[in-house]
């Protein structure tokens, strides 16, 4: 019999950054909707204006796993070039079938201006994720209207949103 994980019970630790309505309740892992890629790497996905594009060059590990999640994300313009003066206002790890999830533990620009690392996103169940960023460019403008779901008070906003799917696939 397999062991059904708590989402944020005391065992699984450093969830101090975990928020959502699920949390304190016990939640099952669930399985993914087809089509969810199990591995970040490649992984291409417009904003929400499409003028920015987010490109997963890395991922650690290469198939997502539960808990930490490392990987580096490479912002392009409409025509696929390197975008550099991308700023990311607030990344999140939402499980929104569950509602809940948190922040990566770091997000770091990278020599390469137009790549960033997130560092220790915590997938923490096995289902479907959406790593959410709000963004900024000021080359494509815009209002900062758009926040993630960690941020439920708009304390970060972004001027455009990227999410991207990927599965903690079940086991
Ligand atoms: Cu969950």
């Amino acid at each position: 019999m397999l062991a059904m994980s708590a989402c944020a019970g005391g065992d699984d630790g450093d969830d101090v950054q975990m928020q959502g309505p699920g949390l304190g309740e016990e939640m099952k892992d669930v399985s993914c909707p087809a089509g969810v890629p199990v591995s970040g790497i490649g992984l291409e996905t417009p904003s929400q204006t499409k003028t920015i594009t987010a490109r997963v060059l890395d991922a650690t590990p290469k198939t997502a796993a539960r808990f930490d999640n490392s990987w580096t994300v490479q912002f392009l313009d409409a025509q696929g070039a390197p975008l550099n003066d991308v700023t990311i206002n607030n990344a999140c790890a939402w499980m929104y079938v569950h509602q809940h999830g948190g922040p990566p533990m770091a997000v770091t620009q990278l020599s390469d201006p137009s790549t960033f690392e997130l560092k220790a996103l915590n997938l923490f169940m096995r289902g479907p994720w959406s790593i959410e960023l709000a963004v900024s460019s000021p080359s494509k403008g815009g209002t900062p209207t758009q926040m993630t779901a960690c941020d439920r008070n708009g304390k970060a906003l972004g001027m455009d949103k990227i999410a991207l799917s990927i599965c903690v696939q079940d086991e």
